[in-house]
């Protein structure tokens, strides 16, 4: 049995944290509640040994309890990994907000059901695959905009995995406003990351694709005929949204490129992705060869590539470029040339690239190696001028010597993937064997704690498997040392089972400000879609959402809409063969409430909710023409559709919006065809 006297001492903390949050707390041990809202330390009690709660179980709930009514401080944008979709979850009280559809279908959002949100994801340069045919996408690295590197709150961009694309959602209303297909790569890894002052979002390829694009090539032609890019995608200030004929790309050779960041203050100007496979192996384990995993593992070190990206951006505006459909390609002769490319060896099997909050240190983990390795970015600079190369790539690209650049390098523990940083120095690397997360010190110039550089301070156990982690704005210059959320690939037994797939898992820890204390694992949140790979925490205070549209607004551009009308406007006119129906919703009818229209004729369709009220959203959906939509205070959704089935079909608000709401319907009436009945 557990002490009493602790109890009293845990109680006693909580009726002060109660205390400070203006809430009347007796705290006579016997007194067991009166019926009138205050609470008793004896109901606390009572209400812990029945529910078996231990004083460190009520200390938690405390740390990331947000009462109802009160808001969360930190937003978190997270992946949704393979649903194709990005998560919005409040922070500490891990509630999800909202899921936003970016490269998969969603009907709540009427998202690629009829309406033009189409023409959102048909932004296509990328003809060989054109995203159209394509209904999901691996939401990967969420990146938020940043202003002198710290997050703004106006965008935020997510990469397919998959499918080599990028998708933008703006952060007035988080919805999905751009896909873009990234010409010359076929599959992405290295990015998102944005640019400290949001002039460029990056992502780079992943496998080598065969260039021209579409065209086939065998994997005997892997060195000749397979290309990878670093992807510099420019930024409109003003929307958002992602300018290709301003954009550039950086070849770089066919190795497998994995994480990359951005540099930051002293690096800024500079991008680093990791790599592995330099080994070019293809596969073949069924033609003789070796399966990807033996080939790829043989070497010791693998290449970190340094980029400098104001170079680039130089060298293409002097049109050194070829142009691949669509976008100026640095080629990788031009690159070397330039002094754009550099190559640093890291140990095997490297994983991760994060780039501190002072710019100054890269740091590295290593699959299979116990150790992080932190680079130094001014010895980068150093071993460039003086030349310090051990040699040249196959493709000529110089190699800085491993102990020029070298900073420093930790034993974490088993399975080291990916660093985020505190504002005091610190690291904290998440060991995927070992499921933990482990903090050490980087070098002395930035660790304010009196402790030694290059040292382990402290390490926490998390369940199971962890792969990204991120801390609370953990990617700008200065993070905020409050929470870290450790992004989990497995659950084993921290759930009710629900079949063979487990949810994945996100872990609240408490990062105690980053100084002494010790890491302390405060909540569990499953994930009940894909796997949420990587997110991005922003203090919410700096979102500015939209609590309705200005009246008559077009969603998918932001502007005042051709097609808003006001109450009283609806109109239908036909024209030929296009019947157009200017509509407007309001609690709880839609006018007008019948369309008629002749099998065979296009059907365009404006729809205004006309209502200025905070949450007083409704839907459109036609029975059968497998159209929905949802439509926001102030918002206009357009449609277009051929009437090919004859019938009378219904259509109805799928948003509960009132007390009349299920009367809130009308019909599409088709006539057959040839027959004789006159539509309007
Ligand atoms: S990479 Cu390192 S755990 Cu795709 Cu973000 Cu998975
Ligand atoms: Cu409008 Cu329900």
């Amino acid at each position: 049995m557990r002490p009493k006297g602790r109890f009293l001492a845990i109680l006693a903390v909580m009726a002060s944290l109660l205390l400070t949050l203006g809430v009347t707390v007796s705290c006579s041990d016997d007194d067991n509640g009166n019926g009138n809202g205050s609470a008793g330390s004896g109901d606390l009690d009572a209400i812990a040994q029945e529910r078996g709660l231990s004083p460190d179980d009520m200390r938690h709930a405390l740390q990331s309890f947000v009462p109802p009514g009160k808001f969360d401080d930190y937003v978190l944008l997270a992946s949704g990994g393979h649903s194709g979709q990005m998560l919005v979850i409040g922070m500490p009280s891990m509630r999800i907000l909202k899921v936003i559809g970016v490269f998969t279908p969603e009907p709540w959002q009427g998202y690629l059901y009829g309406s033009d949100w189409g023409e959102v994801a048909n932004v296509d340069a990328d003809q060989a695959n054109p995203p159209t045919e394509l209904s999901w996408g691996d939401t990967h690295h969420p990146a938020i905009s940043e202003t002198n590197g710290e997050y703004d709150g106006r965008f935020v961009y997510i990469q397919d995995r998959a499918n080599g694309r990028v998708g933008f959602v703006d952060l007035r209303d988080f919805r999905t406003k751009q896909v873009l297909a990234i010409p010359n790569i076929q599959t992405s890894h290295g990015g998102m990351f944005v640019t400290p002052n949001s002039e460029y979002v990056h992502v780079s390829s992943k496998f080598p694709e065969v260039w021209p694009e579409g065209a086939y090539a065998d994997l005997t032609e892997y060195k000749e005929k397979y290309h990878s890019v670093s992807t510099w995608l420019k930024i409109d200030q003003t929307t958002g949204k992602l300018n290709l004929a301003e954009s550039f790309q950086v070849e770089i050779p066919p190795y497998t490129q994995d994480l990359a960041d951005a540099g930051k203050k002293v690096s800024d100007g500079w991008g680093f992705i990791g790599s592995f496979n330099t080994e070019m192996a293809t596969g073949g384990n069924m033609e003789g060869g070796q399966s990807m995993e033996a080939g790829a593992s043989k070497n010791n070190f693998d290449y970190l590539h340094a980029i400098n990206w104001k170079k680039a951006e130089e060298v293409a505006k002097a049109g050194k470029v070829e142009e691949m459909n669509g976008i100026r390609v640095i080629r990788l002769q031009t690159a070397i040339e330039e002094g754009i490319l550099y190559l640093i060896p890291e140990p095997k099997s490297p994983h991760g690239i994060d780039v501190d909050p002072s710019g100054r240190y890269m740091v590295v983990g290593g699959k299979l190696d116990p150790h992080v390795t932190v680079y130094d970015f001014n010895k980068m600079q150093t071993a460039i001028e003086n030349k310090d190369f051990e040699g040249n790539d196959v493709f000529g690209v110089p190699i800085l010597k491993f102990d020029s650049v070298m900073s420093g390098q930790v034993e974490v523990g088993a399975g080291p993937l990916h660093t985020q940083f505190d504002s005091k120095g610190h690291g904290y690397t998440s060991l995927f064997l070992e499921s933990a997360v482990a903090k050490f010190t980087l070098g002395d110039d930035v660790v304010q704690t009196g402790e030694t550089p290059y040292t382990l301070v402290d390490k926490v156990a998390v369940n199971y498997n962890i792969g990204h982690l991120a801390i609370t704005e953990g990617d700008t210059t200065t993070p905020d040392d409050k929470y870290l959320v450790a992004l989990n690939k497995w659950s084993i037994d921290r759930f009710l089972t629900v079949g063979p797939l487990h949810p994945q898992n996100f872990q609240l820890i408490d990062l105690k400000g980053g100084d002494g204390g010790k890491m302390e694992l405060i909540s569990d949140m499953p994930i009940g879609v894909g796997e949420p790979h990587y997110v991005q925490i922003i203090k919410a205070d700096k979102i500015k959402a939209l609590d309705v549209y200005p009246a008559g607004t077009d969603s998918a551009t932001m502007q005042k809409s051709e097609f808003a009308i006001e109450g009283g406007q609806e109109k239908t006119e036909r024209n030929g063969n296009t019947v157009e129906v200017w509509m407007s919703a309001q609690r709880s009818h839609f006018t007008p409430d019948i369309i008629r229209v002749k099998q065979g004729d296009t059907v365009k369709l404006h729809i205004t909710n006309v209502e200025q009220t905070k949450d007083a959203t409704h839907g459109f959906g036609i029975a059968d023409y497998n159209i929905q939509a949802s439509l926001e205070p102030g918002e206009v959704s357009n449609f277009e559709f051929t009437a090919d089935k004859s019938g009378a079909f219904n259509f109805y608000c799928t948003e509960f919006c009132s007390a009349l709401h299920l009367e809130m319907a009308g019909w599409l009436l088709v006539e057959p065809a040839g027959s004789a009945m006159a539509a309007p």
